[in-house]
């Protein structure tokens, strides 16, 4: 990839760069107290810091703020968003006039950053996720060969979160010297003082243990701060931290080092007297009202499909294996394709794609919410990123994920292992609620094949589909049922078994597909035909084209899940059919009721009530 020209600017002097941080208090107790709300103190603090990082140690194009090449800036504190805001005003990129519509309806300079917003790559206000943005946007830098450096602030409150640490380890693990963290250390959080406070020296141990260049400076003193800044640019072999002893409020005597200020705006009075305290401030203009938001987030690229896969059609093969199988085939069509995995390559078969493109995968180890927040930071550098672990174990990342969908990323994740039928591992080990959690993430697409040539096809959706993907897959071998040939749009599903006068549309997905087509089997030899539908789609549904089949059974449906009840397939149907204005006349609905067990598959799929013989059953009652 070409990188932007790094045209360096000239340089500012410190009595320039002081006159910046003082612009930058303004703005952000100005903003704030027009908005009547926001975080004006946890701005002031981060003033010099902002300053330093905006105008003199970052180069990027003010016009391109989020180009590959250009230098980032990831607000790890996201409640800071008016300091921000307040550079990017300060560098050219919107008006400084566009900072009085702060958290106004008709704004994009939300109440915490989103990318929306030039400049931003990802949303922050969930507090503990920048650091791993800020790895992901690093890596992507280096795959797609750019000198960019990543610079993340976050507050010393804020480094509490486990996730920090996952990112700090992964960082000098992966010797990310283009990643500079900045810790805002006022000593402040939210509800009083921090664990450690102005401990320095604890935050400086924390992360040299974790492999860092890590140093303390005044985090006032201008002079201070490009040095550091400057001294972060050289250091090429591991990623630099940059400890900076702060006071909140920092700027304005009635609020330095106050508490009980934490999220709480100026009023108007004590707004015109904080400002003659700093001296005076600019007019600002009236604002025009025109929006700055990005009118395009970036985008999966196109690429060529991939050719049909070459299976046999009875051939076993779990969803899980075709993943890894579409990944690797995938990954030597599309340059941009990236997978990380959290020790658990050999799983989900992340592994195949690593046989092949071993730069291209990279090992998160077992700490999943940094692994699906830097994919976020992938997806910001225009890569493809898949992320993949069993799938119960993303339910410790769903704040992440939520945080993704709010940032409108492209990231694509991998479940493996759903459901009861992972068998002997035991309940721990089997994701029965990942539906339900995939399903609620706005705009999300939620997919569930059943075999590999459905898998492997839709792998290759994912990688191209504008928004955030999850696929489960399942552990257990299950025979190949479709042609190579096949497509599968989305949204879809497939009808396997159709006659005239079918006694119920029974509804299925992976494993409990199969199920299924053993108890047609089983039913007709009893004279009973069914109409089986394969919804390797859960979200969207196609509810319109699912209410004619079901109404051709007479609006008898079954539904069979390996889930528990809640937020699966089954509550997928009945609100897709709701919102089509179809009622089912008779519902049964199998899936998983309770804690499960170690067992057999098999014997498990029966003892929770979501096997052939209950599908039949279910079936014949109607
Ligand atoms: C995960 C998470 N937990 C809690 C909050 C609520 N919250 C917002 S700001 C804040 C205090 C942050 O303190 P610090 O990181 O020191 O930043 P400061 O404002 O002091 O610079 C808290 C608890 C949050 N945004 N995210």
């Amino acid at each position: 990839m070409t990188a932007m020209p790094q045209s360096a600017p000239t340089p500012l002097t410190l009595e320039q760069l002081k006159e910046k941080a003082r612009l930058l208090r303004i703005h952000s107790m100005r903003a704030t107290t027009a908005a009547g709300s926001g975080h004006p103190t946890s701005c002031l603090s981060a003033a010099e810091i902002m300053a330093g990082i905006f105008f003199h140690a970052m180069k990027f194009d003010p016009s391109k703020p989020n180009a590959v090449g250009g230098d980032r800036f990831v607000l790890s504190k996201g409640h800071a968003a008016p300091v921000l805001y307040a550079a990017l005003a300060e560098s050219g990129v919107f008006p400084v006039s566009r900072l009085m519509t702060l958290r106004h309806l008709t704004s994009e300079l939300e109440g915490h950053p989103t990318p929306r917003i030039p400049g931003v790559d990802a949303a922050t206000g969930s507090l503990g996720q920048g650091l791993s943005v800020g790895a992901g946007l690093a890596i992507g830098a280096r795959v797609q060969r750019s000198p960019a450096r990543i610079y993340v602030l976050l507050g010393d409150g804020e480094v509490a979160e486990g996730q920090v640490w996952e990112a700090a380890a992964f960082a000098a693990h992966a010797r990310l010297g283009n990643l500079t963290a900045i810790v805002d250390v006022n000593a402040l959080g939210q509800s009083g003082r921090t664990m450690y406070q102005h401990r320095m020296e604890v935050y400086k141990a924390k992360f040299e243990a974790n492999g860092w260049q890590a140093e303390v400076i005044d985090g006032h003193d201008i002079a201070a701060v490009v040095a550091a800044l400057d001294r972060a640019r050289s250091t090429l072999a591991r990623p630099q931290a940059i400890l900076a002893r702060t006071l909140k409020g920092n700027g304005v005597s009635f609020l330095a080092d106050k508490e009980n200020w934490h999220g709480k705006p100026l009023s108007k009075d004590d707004l015109a007297k904080a400002i003659a305290e700093l001296g005076g401030a600019p007019e600002i203009e009236p604002d025009n009202g025109r929006s700055y938001a990005r009118a395009e987030l970036p985008k999966p690229p196109q690429f060529p499909p991939l050719p049909a896969t070459n299976y046999e059609a009875g051939q076993m093969v779990a969803t899980r294996e075709a993943y890894g199988t579409a990944l690797k085939r995938l990954a030597s069509i599309l340059p941009q394709l990236v997978a990380v995995d959290g020790d658990v390559k050999n799983s989900t078969f992340t592994e195949t794609m690593e046989k092949t493109a071993p730069d291209r995968v990279f090992q998160s180890y077992i700490a999943e919410q940094n692994m699906v927040s830097m994919a976020v930071g992938m997806a910001a550098q225009g890569l493809v990123p898949f992320a993949a672990s069993f799938a119960c174990f993303l339910s410790r990342a769903y704040d992440q994920v939520r945080m993704a969908a709010i940032g409108r990323s492209n990231i694509n994740l991998c479940g493996s292992h759903c459901g009861v039928s992972i068998g002997e591992d035991g309940p721990s080990q089997m994701a029965l609620e990942d539906l339900a959690m995939f399903r609620a993430i706005p705009g999300a697409c939620v997919l569930y094949p059943s075999d590999a040539v459905s898998a492997e096809r839709l792998v290759e959706t994912m990688a191209r589909t504008d928004a955030i993907c999850y696929m489960r897959t399942s552990r257990p071998k299950t025979p190949v049922i479709y042609k190579n040939q096949e497509t599968f749009p989305v949204p879809g599903f497939k009808v396997l078994a159709r006659t005239a006068n079918d006694r119920a549309t029974v509804i299925a997905a992976g494993v409990t597909l199969h199920e299924a087509l053993k108890a047609a089997v089983s039913l007709k030899a009893k004279g009973i035909s069914i109409c089986v539908v394969d919804l390797y789609c859960v979200k969207p549904i196609d509810a319109d084209a699912l209410a004619v089949e079901i109404r051709a059974t007479g609006g008898r449906l079954v539904i069979a899940e390996d889930h528990y009840a809640e937020g699966g397939l089954g509550e997928a149907v009945l609100a897709a059919l709701a919102s089509a204005g179809v009622a089912p006349t008779v519902v049964k609905h199998l899936a998983v009721r309770g804690v499960p067990h170690s067992g057999r598959p098999d014997e498990l799929l029966d003892k929770f009530g979501i096997s052939a013989r209950h599908i039949a059953a279910a079936v014949e009652a109607l």
